[in-house]
């Protein structure tokens, strides 16, 4: 290690010592590392933005900052360079493009900058990357092969999977990704719960369902950013998010390839659960890429306590 590197850095595992120790495969560390590194780079952008808003529309037509697409334009310059990723996928995007020459194992599905729209109150946002070897439509399950998430909050923290658990890298004062959690496990119950939509736009039963945790003294968090939000749940080790089938949009609001894949891989990898209120969000078959659907992910409590309220039997054992 060079000179300038704190005692305290020279003693932690950083993040490709991890993966080199945790025997991922040499060029998925280098494409895992090289996104890390990105997301130094969104981080920047956003101090550097200072929170304005530029009032673009996504191809969704949801109000978006310029944040957004800089963050994705970053993204994509900085795989492309990689040399290891055929095809990228992004949220800001209407298509798949191609950005290798066909031989890469690597096709990438990003959120560049999710919750932008949490920018001006300064609470924490995010990025989601999902790294598949094979097209991304179809199963998640087929073709995932890591997934992973970097906060902006007070600190930049990164917590990734390459299908050998589940583990949690802090950003630090030399710029060295350290180890900080390892093998980061959900405990079967846990005691928090996150909820998306509006109450009055739930279906009765999971209105019902959600009394339920209420009953049981549940704690709500829920900050309207899916990265903190699922980082908590993660981090705490246990309890659930949901946004559900809603009456008006049954497919719910989060999108499955964007959002919804990267997390079911993180959370499954530390023991938990992730489901549309039924099927396992990894073995839902993607068809496009603006697909969403409603999701129940964390603890296996929970998760297979929503599934019993949806289908009207209660008798899950605690
Ligand atoms: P923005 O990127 O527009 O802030 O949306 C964030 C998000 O997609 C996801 O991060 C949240 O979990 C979800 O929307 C929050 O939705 P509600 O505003 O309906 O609670």
């Amino acid at each position: 290690m060079g000179e300038g590197i704190s005692d305290y850095t020279k003693f932690c595992v950083d993040l490709r010592r991890h993966m080199w120790m945790a025997g991922v495969e040499l060029d998925l560390r280098r494409l895992i590392w090289q996104i890390a590194v990105t997301g130094k780079y969104i981080s920047a952008k956003i101090h550097e933005s200072n929170r304005k808003l530029a009032g673009f529309k996504n191809i969704y037509g949801e109000e978006q900052l310029a944040l957004d697409k800089s963050s994705d334009e970053i993204l994509k310059n900085q795989l492309q360079f990689s040399g290891f990723v055929r095809e990228y996928a992004s949220e800001e995007r209407d298509q798949v493009i191609t950005i290798g020459q066909g031989q890469e194992k690597y096709f990438v599905t990003a959120d560049p900058l999710d919750g932008s729209s949490l920018v001006d109150t300064n609470l924490a946002i995010g990025t989601i990357i999902g790294i598949h070897n094979g097209t991304i439509l179809g199963k998640g399950r087929d073709t995932m092969v890591a997934a992973l998430y970097i906060t902006y909050g007070p600190l930049i923290t990164m917590v990734y999977s390459a299908g050998k658990g589940t583990h949690e890298f802090v950003l630090n004062r030399e710029g060295e990704y350290v180890l900080s959690q390892e093998n980061i496990r959900l405990r079967d119950k846990g005691d928090i719960y996150s909820l998306g939509g509006l109450r009055r736009d739930w279906t009765e039963a999971h209105l019902k369902f959600v009394e339920y945790l209420e009953r049981e003294g549940y704690k709500l968090r829920y900050s309207g950013g899916f990265v903190p939000d699922i980082n908590q749940i993660v981090i705490k080790g246990g309890g659930i998010f949901t946004y559900p089938a809603l009456r008006k949009s049954p497919e719910g609001k989060l999108r499955l390839l964007f959002e919804l894949q990267p997390m079911a891989f993180l959370v499954e990898q530390a023991g938990g659960v992730a489901t549309d209120g039924n099927n396992p969000i990894l073995d839902i078959p993607v068809e496009k890429l603006g697909q969403r659907s409603p999701i129940y992910i964390g603890s296996r409590f929970e998760v297979e306590t929503a599934r019993a309220f949806l289908n009207e039997k209660q008798e899950v054992q605690g």
